[in-house]
């Protein structure tokens, strides 16, 4: 069992989507704590000039670190769609448009999918983490297929059509915390923690 004693540790989240908060919660041990942008009484939409998820994360943790001065990390994450060549990846929250919906972004996917037989699909995400001495990155991906059309209610954006490997059902119907078991973003944090754990800030 390890032994080691965990200084109390507070990192800032830099997002704006409180799916993502709530779905890092339930990965933290007891001596990280988070603090979101909503805490911070931030609320600005976090800019996203680049074309890889790397890239955008590291955006958006570096402005919220030069912004409050805090150890901070952010993530970008995105479904690829293997018949779509990777397609809408990056690019997954406005795959429709500017401005449309989930539900929006789901239509247009399985327009695309349409007569298409290769339904292999995985998400990606890549947590990206800055303090005052350091700037690192951490990914996760979960592999699935892409439904026929949208089920459950649970999770957010993709979800009701993405059906992770192993399971016959999408992660909109999965329990929350099948999801949180499996999902790219759990994958993503457990490293990230385990770097953290091994970092300065948490050593008491
Ligand atoms: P922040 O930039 O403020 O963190 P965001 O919602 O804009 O929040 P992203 O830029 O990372 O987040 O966009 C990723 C999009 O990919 C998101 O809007 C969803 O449509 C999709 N996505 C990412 N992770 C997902 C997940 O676990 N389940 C379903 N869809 C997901």
């Amino acid at each position: 069992m390890d032994e080691t004693v965990y200084a109390m540790t507070e990192l800032v989240f830099a997002t704006q989507n409180q799916n993502k908060v709530r779905e890092v919660q339930s990965v933290l041990p007891a001596w990280l704590k988070v603090l979101s942008l909503k805490d911070l009484g931030f609320t600005e939409e976090l800019k996203e000039d680049f074309h890889t998820l790397q890239e955008n994360a590291a955006q958006k943790a570096g402005y919220i670190f030069d912004r409050f001065k805090k150890p901070c990390f952010a993530e970008d994450a995105g479904l690829e769609v293997a018949a779509l060549g990777g397609a809408p990846g990056v690019y997954s929250a406005r795959f429709a448009g500017p401005g449309k919906s989930s539900a929006d972004n789901i239509e247009l996917l399985l327009k695309k999918m349409e007569g298409i037989e290769n339904r292999n699909a995985r998400f990606r995400a890549v947590i990206a983490y800055r303090d005052f001495h350091q700037a690192v990155s951490f990914e996760g991906t979960c592999e699935g297929t892409i439904a026929t059309k949208p089920f459950g209610e649970n999770g957010f954006g993709y979800d009701p059509v993405f059906i992770p490997n192993g399971h016959a059902a999408t992660f909109g119907q999965l329990p929350a915390v099948e999801k949180h078991r499996i999902s790219h973003r759990t994958k993503a944090m457990k490293l990230f923690i385990s770097f953290i754990e091994k970092s300065d800030i948490a050593k008491s």
